[in-house]
């Protein structure tokens, strides 16, 4: 079996002796313009020539959970597209959100200022049941973070395309609920994937409808936040502060307003990374199972969009 590497931005020595360890007997390779014909691709943002000459293709494994990037070229017909289905990465991204969410709700970053000028302050505890957490998007990702949340007794609502339902989460779903989702949530947290109805879904609209004194989570895609609303309504004092980790174009432009806001804290695209380890082990064991003809999880909806 022979198995083609093109990951943009990664090393890859060290995957390739993982996959060749993972799957004894095959050939594993980092891909080259005019390279022969593989079974199976492991990519991340790979460029469409790729696809174009390997489109004999039966299985294409995403390194990440988001395939956005890779639905905008056009992919061999035939193959099965397959994203990273948690591989360590929901844990990351609970982490990283409850910090963002503690750190709002406990005023962290106002005391690192106080101690900053020498100055020993209290803040008068804030009711916990005052700030309810909003979780759009409730997959492998969103639905640990929004458990994770729970946790610290937070109030917490999920939303998602389809119904569900999550011990110690008030689920909506669809468009019908959503206005009443926005409407009941102080904190909003964004773990959707990037889709034509995606897009653009953190605009001046649906931000207006949070709770006063709204706070924004994007640890999705930079492309569901439109960038003048959020910071309009920061200006207006609609909302109180936002924590962004995906931006509409990345590394952040140097002179992005985003860099010095005092209101916005940035982090460059490192919430939830790919760990290495646990994706071989996990791509290795899809391979496999589509060898052997069986279903796995984690294959992506092109209609859909994720
Ligand atoms: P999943 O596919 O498991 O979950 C997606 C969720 O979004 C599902 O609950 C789905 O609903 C919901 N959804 C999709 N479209 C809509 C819609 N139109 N309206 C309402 N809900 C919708 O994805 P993951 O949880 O694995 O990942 C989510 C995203 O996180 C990735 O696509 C990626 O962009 C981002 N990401 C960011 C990382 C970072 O480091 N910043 C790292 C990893 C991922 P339903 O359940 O009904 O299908
Ligand atoms: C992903 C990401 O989609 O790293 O996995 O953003």
């Amino acid at each position: 079996m022979k198995i083609t590497f093109c990951c943009t931005g990664t090393k890859p020595e060290p995957w390739l002796e993982g996959l060749r360890s993972a799957l004894p007997g095959s050939e594993v390779t980092v891909w080259q313009p005019g390279a022969p014909a593989a079974d199976h691709a492991v990519v991340w943002a790979p460029p469409q020539q790729f696809f174009d000459e390997q489109s004999q293709l039966k299985g294409v494994f995403n390194i990440g959970a988001g395939v956005d990037a890779l639905l905008k070229l056009c992919l061999p017909a035939q193959a099965t597209l397959v994203r990273l289905d948690d591989a360590g990465m929901s844990v990351q991204m609970a982490e990283y959100v409850c910090h963002a969410v503690i750190r709002h709700f406990r005023e962290f970053d106002a005391y690192e200022a106080d101690i900053q000028t020498g100055a020993w302050t209290y803040r008068k505890p804030r009711e916990r049941g005052e700030f309810p957490v909003g979780v759009m998007g409730l997959g492998v990702l969103g639905a640990r973070v929004a458990q994770a949340l729970a946790q610290f007794d937070f109030p917490v609502m999920g939303w998602s395309r389809s119904p569900k339902e999550l011990a110690g989460v008030r689920c909506f779903a669809g468009a019908a609920q959503f206005n009443d989702f926005l409407a009941s949530t102080r904190i909003l947290v964004n773990l959707l994937p990037l889709t034509s109805e995606t897009r653009d879904i953190m605009c001046l609209e649906t931000l207006s409808r949070l709770q006063g004194g709204g706070y924004v989570i994007n640890v999705a895609r930079g492309a569901h936040l439109v960038d003048d609303d959020l910071l309009a309504l920061l200006s207006s004092g609609h909302l109180s502060g936002a924590m962004l980790d995906v931006f509409r174009n990345e590394p952040l432009p140097a002179g992005n307003p985003f860099w010095q806001h005092p209101k916005i804290t940035i982090t460059p695209h490192t919430s939830a990374r790919t760990l290495r380890d646990e994706s071989i082990a996990q791509i290795a064991g899809k391979i496999r199972a589509l060898e052997a003809g069986q279903t796995i999880v984690g294959v992506v909806d092109p209609i859909r969009g994720y």
